[in-house]
């Protein structure tokens, strides 16, 4: 089948990690439709142009609206700050491109409700960057919940801890302006949480959060005396009730000193427990009831073996994978998918009840009450 040219909007860090991914898809998985690195957009011509050179791109642009109307562009992919990602979104889908796009899917659920009916009224593929799922170790605890083996799920304890903002000296930046990012570590980091326990546990129906700036004004980058109102939050918690009867914890921030990140879940069922730390990524941490005694007790699976997905596609068991795989084997299904004109997911369909699980956390911590979502 013929390549599938890729325009990418953005080319700071997701901007890389999705460049990198685009790569080495083709190499190691062999997808029906290889991925033709066409053309990368900025807004700063140097910029866009150096990063053209050092990611890989046939052309470098730095307008976005010329770019996805191009007839030679079949997908979009959209790594720019969450306030242009419904404008990019739906002017792709309007020009009959698939679209690919970072979390969270908007600034707002009205946005992300929008950007979902351009897609599906134009009848593209849509996907949403959450690639954490796509661990293999995550695989694996999706289908060790799916065939029971954890029995009743009881209890989510999402964590997603990152300490880059802890230093108050550390200057203002685009994620700190609502206007830009829509939410601090709410949306940023914590819609990642959000993101698994929704594949893992199933869909999230109230939640009571609360939410903390612990550091309200920032200098600019450069300029000491001109100081920015941090209008976003530093961390964000909060309960959570699933449909199915589980309960949920889920701990954002990025003030946590120490901790890079620290992206963990553990699950407790009432036939065992499993936990996971992306940090330690090749592993799944696992506790059985049905071990025998004198073998019972919390263990930690390396999972590299080829029975586990996209492991085999790498290298032998034991030479583990990275952070930027994840981003390899999102692509790689939603190149497959949209090579059978199918839709991957996650897709804008999960962005948008993810946007709604933080809409409700939004309104809980305003009003200090729970919040149906
Ligand atoms: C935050 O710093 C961040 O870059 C998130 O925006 C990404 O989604 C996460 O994968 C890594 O941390």
């Amino acid at each position: 089948m013929s390549d599938i040219n890729v325009a990418l909007i953005g080319y700071a860090f997701m901007g890389r990690a999705h460049s990198n991914a685009y790569r080495q898809v083709g190499p190691f998985f062999s997808p029906a439709r290889a991925p033709r690195m066409k053309v990368i957009c900025g807004r700063d011509p140097r910029g866009v142009e150096t990063a053209r050179k050092a990611l890989g791109w046939d052309e470098a642009a730095t307008d976005w609206k010329a770019v996805v109307r191009r007839p030679d562009i079949e997908l979009v992919d959209v790594c720019t700050p969450g306030d242009s990602h419904a404008e990019i979104a739906i002017a792709a889908a309007k020009a009959g491109k698939h679209v690919f796009c970072e979390k969270p899917l908007a600034n707002s659920l009205k946005d992300a409700e929008r950007m979902l009916a351009a897609v599906e009224k134009a009848g593209v593929a849509h996907m949403i960057c959450h690639n954490y799922r796509r661990a293999p170790a995550v695989q694996l605890a999706k289908q060790i919940i799916a065939k029971g083996q954890l029995g009743e799920i009881r209890h989510y304890r999402g964590t997603y801890l990152q300490d880059w903002m802890s230093d108050p000296a550390a200057p203002f930046n685009w994620r700190l302006d609502r206007t830009k990012a829509g939410s601090g570590a709410l949306g940023d980091i914590a819609s990642h949480s959000i993101d698994l326990a929704r594949f893992l546990v199933g869909e999230i129906t109230e939640v009571t959060a609360d939410l903390k700036t612990f550091v309200p004004t920032r200098a600019e980058a450069g300029r000491p005396r001109s100081r920015r109102t941090v209008t976003v939050d530093d961390a964000a918690m909060a309960l959570v009730h699933f449909r199915n009867g589980a309960v949920g914890t889920i701990e954002a921030t990025r003030m946590a000193n120490g901790r890079k990140n620290y992206n963990r879940f553990e699950i407790n069922g009432r036939l065992g427990s499993i936990a996971f730390d992306l940090e330690r990524l090749n592993e799944l941490e696992v506790y059985f009831d049905s071990d025998p005694p004198h073998l019972r007790g919390f263990r930690t699976m390396m999972v590299t073996e080829p029975v586990h997905p996209f492991v085999g596609k790498w290298w032998p068991p034991g030479h583990i994978l990275g952070y930027e795989h994840t981003f390899v084997h999102t692509v790689y299904d939603l190149i497959e998918a949209i090579a059978t004109n199918g839709i991957p997911t996650p897709n804008f369909e999960d962005g948008v009840e993810n946007q709604r699980v933080l809409h409700a956390m939004e309104r809980s911590a305003k009003t200090g009450r729970w919040a149906r979502v």
